[in-house]
């Protein structure tokens, strides 16, 4: 970074992104309470419901999709005629003034609104719109962190205009290209870096822009609740208001030992370092991965015995996922580990380097087996990971010896059967009592 330049971080988050990208072929919904959620997208369906709307229209199959924008709204699907479970994944603004929102029950949001629009998702289309305002982005400013379908982080300290105005400027010309070329709108915070722009991003949505500087931590930050801030999450929340805690400000005056002794050394320290907006972390924009990993949260923290089939099924489904995210994106890894987190927040991870290069779920399972042998599981746990390091693309991995390692031996690991469970083979008759 140049000495007279400042860190300039943008966080550009798309506005109801999934509901904008259906309104973009729906325009006669602008401005209309509309959800997305409900199962896939099956054309076939608007047929027999456009033709008990519009018996006389001349509509057929074959230029349907052409026509979309001409469905008249007595034809679309209202959530009160919407029978089944679900939840919502996006709602539109005018949506969410009957508080109707994100991750929401279906049948819930249809006591809200019942007449609000519901349209099913279509993960290929959003994936379409994601590539195509990201590629303006990078067009104009090239450090660009991809976070997800509908959000990134951006660079702006060294790019044209990323000074000016805070970063207001550059920010107004990538909302504008972005709307130019795809008729999305976002809202876009500048920050002096990824944690305190995230929150920004949000301050003045939708279409909305908005600049934080450092001296705007205590006016801004402070007042908002701990749960604004990323990576504090329910229960987090939960455990720092048994100490009175709700604000960010409220959070920054407690000692970081205080915290640390609470939270654990690691994420205490974080903790602490959030509440005053420190976060120097890069914008890494995409390259060869190092490693990949799947994490998730429980829902309520789980034991390894009381909740051994619950963890079983979590951990296969674990490494089954992240087995097709290195198949999806053609990676191969021989160093397998896991991540704990426990129920009073200290983390640990353990990791195994083998000989041979996988992306089979089996063999992943398998090795992160031999990884939870060695931490204590006599706490409960709130969150499960696994992860496969020292990529290297499939074609660029040794091939598997003969006879090697490709089809290991079934094994037992925990949270399936341990060397107590009856159900394996024994290996030895039973000893006498
Ligand atoms: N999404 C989802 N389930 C959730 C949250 C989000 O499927 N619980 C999907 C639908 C959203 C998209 O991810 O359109 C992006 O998530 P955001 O949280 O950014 O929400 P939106 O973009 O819809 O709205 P906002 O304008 O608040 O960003
Ligand atoms: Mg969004």
């Amino acid at each position: 970074m140049s000495a007279d330049k400042v860190r300039r971080i943008a966080h550009l988050d798309m506005d109801a992104f999934y509901a904008s990208c259906e309104l973009m072929r729906y325009p006669q919904l602008q401005g209309l309470p509309v959800v997305i959620g409900g199962g896939r997208r099956r054309e076939d369906t608007w047929l027999p419901r456009l033709l008990a709307h519009d018996p006389e229209g001349d509509w057929r199959a074959d230029n349907l999709m052409d026509r979309l924008h001409e469905i008249p709204l007595a034809a679309f699907p209202r959530l009160k005629d919407y029978v089944g479970r679900g939840v919502i994944t996006t709602a539109t603004y005018p949506a969410r003034q009957f508080g109707i929102g994100s991750a929401m029950g279906l049948m819930k949001a249809a006591r809200l609104c019942p007449e609000a629009i519901m349209l099913p998702v279509d993960f290929d289309r959003y994936r379409q719109f994601s590539r195509r305002f990201k590629a303006v982005i990078l067009e104009i400013a090239p450090l660009m962190e991809d976070r997800g379908v509908d959000e990134v982080y951006i660079d702006f300290t060294e790019v044209a205009g990323g000074q000016r105005e805070g970063g207001r400027v550059l920010a107004r010309l990538i909302q504008k290209s972005i709307f130019e070329a795809t008729g999305l709108t976002c809202s876009i915070g500048v920050a002096p870096n990824k944690l305190l722009a995230k929150m920004a991003s949000e301050f003045d949505k939708p279409n909305g822009i908005s600049i934080l500087h450092a001296q705007d931590l205590q006016t801004r930050i402070w007042p908002l609740p701990c749960r604004k801030i990323n990576g504090i999450g329910p229960k987090a929340e939960a455990r720092l208001g048994e100490w009175g805690i709700t604000t960010i400000g409220e959070l920054a005056a407690q000692p970081r030992e205080r915290l640390m002794e609470r939270f654990g050394r690691s994420y205490g320290a974080w903790l602490h370092d959030a509440a005053w907006g420190r976060d120097d972390r890069p914008v890494v924009t995409e390259s060869e991965p190092v490693s990949m990993s799947r994490e998730t949260t429980f829902e309520r923290d789980l034991h390894a015995v009381q909740d051994r089939e619950a963890l079983g099924a979590i951990f296969t489904r674990l490494c089954e996922q992240l087995a097709a995210d290195l198949q999806r994106k053609g990676y191969v890894g021989r160093t397998i580990g896991i991540k704990l987190r426990y129920d009073d927040f200290r983390a640990v991870t353990r990791d195994q380097t083998v000989e041979d290069f996988t992306d089979k779920a089996a063999r992943i399972r398998q090795v992160a087996g031999q990884c939870l042998k060695r931490v204590d599981l006599s706490r409960r746990l709130r969150l499960l990971g696994v992860r496969v390091g020292h990529l290297l693309p499939r074609d660029e991995a040794p091939a598997p010896q003969a006879g090697g390692a490709e089809s290991p031996p079934p094994q037992a690991s925990l949270f399936e059967g341990d060397e107590n469970d009856s159900r394996g083979t024994p290996t030895a008759p039973p000893k006498p009592h």
